[in-house]
């Protein structure tokens, strides 16, 4: 019997750990597994978009997941995205990562070129082959993939044993009734969009994968806490200033990411600046960040 409890909760993205030269730190890297890790969330998502693993090569990439590894297994869930955008790169991922012993692999679709579903299909089998022995999630964001996860196209993917669900991340929050509904509780989705990650849970999502989570993960913990024990109004106080604080960061010079490492850094968790062409934060950005720090923290007391 396939344990999908492991996969039900908050599961930040995790962030690409640099060192000040730019590089991929291993230590850093093994630093921010540990602090999720003691922040008590369920697991790890890594080398997703938060974890800028377009601007990464394929032996940065592997850098990476060895090193959140050697904290995190068997204590957090370590799903590991592996797309990259050809079928052969991304199976040496795939294959690598469960060579590693992670709980999952994900995907998205090949980006670029606007794959008709077959081959949308055989892309993400060819990926599963590659690590036949782990459960694979489908990542299906449309607005950054250019191609959205139809329901044939789910429904097609449901029939390799090895598909246990999707991390959602189009933005009409009744996408993950669609895809609960085809499956039920034999399946996990997870909410993608952090803005509406109440909303997500209310309709049927298992838990979430966050690019906001690592930043104030207390605040989304403490959201699924109070949806559990029934309490929707707190939920909902909590979500109204998780929004607050995204639009906050968002209005800065520098990319999100960016934003949010330096937050960290300024809570003594150096991990490092945004590879480019990301924008890097720069002076003028200061006051808003940290303002956007004094946000979480008062969110948080
Ligand atoms: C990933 O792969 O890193 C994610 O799961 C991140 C999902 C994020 N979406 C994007 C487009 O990055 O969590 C969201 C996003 O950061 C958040 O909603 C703030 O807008």
């Amino acid at each position: 019997m396939r344990d999908l409890e492991k996969y039900r909760g908050i599961i930040p993205a995790f962030y690409a750990c640099y060192e000040d030269d730019g590089s991929v730190s291993a230590e850093r890297t093994q630093a921010l597994t540990q602090h999720l890790i003691d922040k008590n969330v369920k697991g790890v998502y890594v080398c997703g978009s938060s974890g800028e693993c377009i601007y990464q090569s394929k032996e940065e990439r592997k850098l990476i997941l060895e090193n959140v590894m050697k904290i995190a297994k068997g204590k957090i869930t370590v799903i590991a995205h592996v797309a990259c955008n050809n079928t052969a790169d991304s199976q040496e991922l795939a294959a690598h990562a469960e060579s590693l012993g992670v709980d999952a692999i994900a995907s998205i679709p090949p980006i670029y070129f606007h794959l008709p579903d077959h081959a949308i299909a055989q892309y993400w089998n060819d990926i599963s082959s590659a690590a036949p022995n782990t459960d694979f999630i489908i990542y299906n964001i449309p607005q950054l993939a250019g191609v959205a996860l139809s329901i044939p196209l789910y429904k097609e993917m449901l029939k390799n044993p090895n598909v246990i669900g999707v991390k959602n991340s189009s933005m009409p929050v009744q996408d993950i009734q669609m895809f609960k509904d085809v499956k039920g509780d034999d399946s996990v989705v997870f909410n993608g969009p952090d803005e509406q990650f109440i909303s997500g849970r209310l309709i049927g999502a298992d838990g979430g994968i966050g690019g906001t989570y690592a930043v104030m993960p207390e605040l989304f913990l403490a959201a699924d806490e109070a949806l559990k024990a029934g309490n929707i109004a707190r939920a909902k106080e909590i979500q109204y200033k998780i929004d607050r604080i995204i639009y906050a960061m968002c209005s800065c010079h520098g990319n999100l990411y960016a934003v949010m490492k330096e937050i960290l850094k300024m809570n003594g968790l150096n991990i490092g600046g945004v590879r480019k062409p990301l924008a890097s934060i720069i002076p003028e950005d200061m006051p808003q960040i940290e303002k956007c720090r004094e946000m979480i923290s008062t969110a948080i007391a």
